[in-house]
């Protein structure tokens, strides 16, 4: 119990911190801490957090001064209500008995912007913790023993933060933390174009597992999703070129920087060309970030390549794998008559990858040069026997009655079409 009050007190400081400051400081992640979510302050990366929009409410998204920045276009959409227009975390696991500090921070560009936002179960609309405008804190939800939001809270141009300890009292499994915001009808939201919003310092970390120096709650990479980060900062044609062709790769810093020497070297790592990179400053389409071009056209001779930027500097450690990306250096690329022989080839094979009711065969995978690569991606039929039931209702999930035979197609991303 005395921890969870010194972290809320923690809580309050840092608003008061953040009110007298113009400068927004990360906030160190303690040790010990227990973070159940996968990002929280935005200062590399949004994923797992993402938006969502029911057609036609529309929004668009980037990463402005750290903080998750969302920009609506169209408010409304398909339900015309709050829902339509989401920010939202999947996959949350969280254990009953277990005590949840939840926080966010958030801001508008107009006052009055009206917020709403729950942990709760997407698939049957329950909510087991939600914010509450008028009493502006977090608190349980109405399907976990405590009642609904008395209103939607309303946003300023001013940081405000939000908080509440969350402690269910049954396991949830695949639950999320959804925000809404969209135009709605009868219960709150009023959002208009062009409104903007910040979402910034997200939390949800397990003080019962923090305590017992546990890990159970702990969020875990790579859980569902992709999480890309660039290996290198020289951008490519990575299939190759052909050896009369312009070939112009670009090199992306995070600040405006000068000329600097950059080298071609062959597959021997003999330098084949010096050259120096040509700064054209920054680029709103590709990301904010700025760019240099780097013109090695004169390297005609077929064969393999590397290019090498003089930024020994420009180094990552993944924080995720510990692995270093030396960013400077480009992808291995290919100058030649034939690069772009297989690539109607590869294209479909992927389509024979990805069946989900067929044996794949080692020898058809015909786009993956490895043999040993090639054993891994062969395998039996994952889905040749797949049948359905329907039901005439959503949420109604035991219903019987018509059977189909669903075999066949392809596996998209994360599920069977
Ligand atoms: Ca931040
Ligand atoms: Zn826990």
């Amino acid at each position: 119990m005395h921890k969870k009050a010194s972290k809320l007190a923690a809580g309050i400081m840092s608003l008061a911190m953040a009110a007298s400051s113009t400068a927004s400081a990360a906030e160190p992640m303690n040790a010990g801490v227990v973070s159940v979510i996968g990002e929280s302050t935005f200062e590399k990366k949004s994923l797992p957090w993402r938006t969502c929009a029911a057609y036609p409410a529309k929004q668009a998204f980037d990463i402005e001064d750290g903080a998750f920045h969302i920009t609506i276009y169209v408010p409304q959409g398909a339900d015309n209500e709050k829902w339509d227009l989401q920010f939202k975390h999947k996959n949350l696991r969280l254990k009953a008995g277990h005590e949840y500090r939840v926080s966010f921070k958030a801001k508008s560009n107009r006052d009055g912007l009206e917020l709403c936002s729950q942990i709760g179960d997407s698939r049957n609309g329950d909510i087991y913790f939600t914010l509450d405008g008028q009493t502006k804190d977090m608190h349980m939800g109405p399907h976990m023993g405590g009642r609904w939001a008395g209103a939607a809270a309303n946003l300023s141009n001013e940081w405000q933060t939000f908080e509440g300890i969350f402690m269910p009292t049954e396991d949830l499994e695949g639950v999320e933390w959804a925000f809404d915001y969209a135009k709605g009808t009868n219960y709150q939201g009023n959002a208009q174009s062009y409104d903007e919003l910040w979402f910034d310092d997200m939390v949800i970390e397990c003080l019962t597992c923090e305590e017992n120096n546990d890990s159970f709650c702990a969020w875990s990479y790579p859980q569902d999703f992709c999480y890309a980060v660039p290996r290198s900062d020289v951008r490519l044609n990575q299939v190759g070129y052909y050896p009369d062709s312009v070939k112009i790769a670009t090199y992306e810093t995070d600040s405006d920087r000068d000329a600097m020497d950059f080298r071609v070297l062959n597959e021997k790592e003999e330098e084949v060309y010096r050259g120096r990179t040509k700064p054209v400053g920054m680029d709103n389409e590709a990301g904010l970030g700025y760019f240099h071009k780097l013109d090695f056209s004169s390297v005609k001779k077929p064969g393999k390549y590397t290019i090498v930027v003089d930024d020994e500097e420009n180094v990552y450690t993944n924080p995720y794998t510990d692995e270093v990306y030396k960013r400077y250096i480009s992808h291995e690329f290919t100058v030649g008559n034939k690069i772009y022989g297989n690539i109607l080839r590869d294209a479909l094979n992927f389509f024979y990858l990805q069946h989900s009711d067929i044996d794949l065969d080692e020898k058809k995978i015909v786009s993956e040069p490895s043999e040993e690569n090639r054993a891994k991606l062969a395998h039996d039929a994952l889905h040749a026997k797949d049948e359905a039931y329907i039901c005439s209702n959503w949420g109604v999930f035991d219903e019987k009655e018509i059977l189909k035979d669903a075999a066949g197609g392809w596996y998209t991303d994360d599920n069977c079409s």
